[in-house]
């Protein structure tokens, strides 16, 4: 498994085999869609962390091989985010369009970038069908620390519901826009090691997630409580972690960098500036 934690900090991205039967993902979806149905005039709509605790979907979502999985690349993680979103019908990407055509790394990862760890990492399981037009998630795959270059080759992850992929915050990635008339509809999760500083933990919704998982759940009480007394995820799993749970996949290369001259030279001077300072 040491080939998902280098694909994570090198490359900043893998796709994991099927972890969910598609049964369980129609199940997901159907008790989902009364919560999403009476939100379908919002752009972004969200059913968060407690409420999909309450649904009995999170349990389910952490099977035997998402935990193994998840103590490998973080043995002391804690969520940053745990919710499910829909996007809706838009000509342009749901988040950070104005920037550069949504190309972006997020704000908790402004620190510098290293090449060893992976201090922030996001997971998301496709509930819908994603094709080219649907919205797809795409990542450029090289070092966050290497100037852009115009039309580099990227990643859109295309697949069925069910596709489930990491990504590292660092690496510069967006959202498509979604062209087609369908909702694109994930399960996003977001990590981070308990050390550093986390502004989301203490939300309303992460507080009614530690108050109902108390008790019930040990594995998922510590990635939703700072003060958990266990020292890592290992110390929870025990015999049950297997290093041997999944086979990482990297899809190949299916696209290229849209991206504005302006954005390119700001991005590419702001990293010498850094690269200076250093
Ligand atoms: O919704 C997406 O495909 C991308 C979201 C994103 O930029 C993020 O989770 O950091
Ligand atoms: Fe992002």
């Amino acid at each position: 498994m040491k080939q998902a934690f280098e694909l994570l900090t090198k490359q900043g991205f893998f796709q994991t085999e099927f972890l969910y039967s598609s049964n369980l993902i129609k199940e997901w979806n159907t008790l989902l869609d009364p919560l999403f149905i009476v939100q379908e005039d919002k752009d972004r709509a969200y059913v968060k962390s407690n409420r999909l605790f309450e649904l009995g979907i999170i349990d389910r979502v952490f099977n035997e091989q998402l935990k193994s999985l998840l103590c490998h690349l973080m043995p002391d993680a804690i969520f940053y985010h745990c919710h499910a979103y829909e996007i809706s019908s838009s000509a342009i990407s749901h988040i950070h369009w104005g920037e550069n055509l949504g190309w972006h790394r997020d704000e908790e990862c402004r620190s510098s970038y290293n090449s060893n760890q992976a201090n922030h990492i996001s997971m998301f399981i496709y509930l819908t069908d994603v094709e080219q037009e649907n919205g797809p998630f795409e990542i450029r795959l090289k070092s966050p620390l290497s100037y852009l270059k115009l039309k580099e080759k990227t990643i859109k992850v295309i697949g069925k519901a069910g596709t489930t992929f990491f990504f590292n915050r660092f690496f510069v990635h967006r959202a498509c826009p979604n062209y087609s008339s369908n909702r694109r509809r994930v399960i996003k999760f977001s990590f981070q090691p308990r050390r550093l500083k986390n502004k989301k933990i203490n939300l309303d919704e992460f507080v009614k997630f530690r108050q109902l998982v108390f008790g019930k759940n040990d594995y998922l009480e510590y990635l939703v409580n700072p003060e958990h007394p266990a020292n890592s995820l290992f110390e929870i799993m025990g015999e049950s972690f297997s290093n041997n749970c999944h086979k990482p996949v990297i899809p190949p290369f299916n696209s290229s960098m849209e991206l504005g001259f302006k954005y390119l030279l700001k991005y590419n001077y702001k990293l010498f500036k850094e690269k200076l300072n250093k």
